[in-house]
């Protein structure tokens, strides 16, 4: 009886060894950009808007309307084809008024937070995760309940500076 319970209990072991060793990228949660102050405010659902970005380094949409506090689901996918290490692609939405040279300064100073600066975390209103070619993430959250221009922009070293950035507009 002694020896079957060890043999169950090594078992376990070895199937909980394989289980992790099955899904490696939930073992790297250093990795994760850094959340939105807003995190714990993020609605079930919203309003899907679906943008997408490529290897030209552009959005698909420069604006995005919303109502005061609307819901909103912004599904971000990269149809590029070059490595994630070279041109990954990320949403950020940001408060109206940033200095958006010093956040994308910072934020080329943060590769290990996915180009998300934790310096900038309470200035953050939404991001997803930096994506490689085929990948896409949601950004769940509500708008601003102040009309006004809100910037979005991809993170990644450069890509703002080349046009990859739009607005979210509030009315
Ligand atoms: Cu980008």
């Amino acid at each position: 009886m002694g020896l079957f319970l060890g043999g169950a209990a090594l078992a376990t072991l070895a199937m909980t060894g394989c289980g992790r060793s099955d899904k490696p990228a939930e073992a790297t949660p250093a990795a994760a950009p850094a959340a939105p102050a807003a995190a714990a405010e993020k609605p079930a659902n919203g309003r899907a808007v679906a943008l997408t970005a490529n290897d030209t380094m552009k959005f698909n949409l420069a604006e995005i309307h919303a109502k005061p506090g609307e819901a909103l689901a912004i599904t971000l996918t990269n149809e590029g084809t070059i490595p994630k290490f070279s041109m990954g692609h990320n949403f950020v939405l940001l408060a109206a008024d940033v200095d958006l040279a010093a956040f994308t300064a910072a934020a080329a100073d943060a590769p290990t937070t996915e180009y998300v600066p934790a310096s900038f975390r309470d200035r953050i209103l939404a991001s997803t995760k930096l994506l490689g070619p085929g990948e896409s993430d949601t950004a769940r959250f509500f708008a601003p309940k102040t009309p006004g221009h809100y910037p979005f922009l991809c993170a990644f070293p450069g890509h703002f500076q080349v046009g990859m950035k739009g607005e979210l507009i509030v009315e």
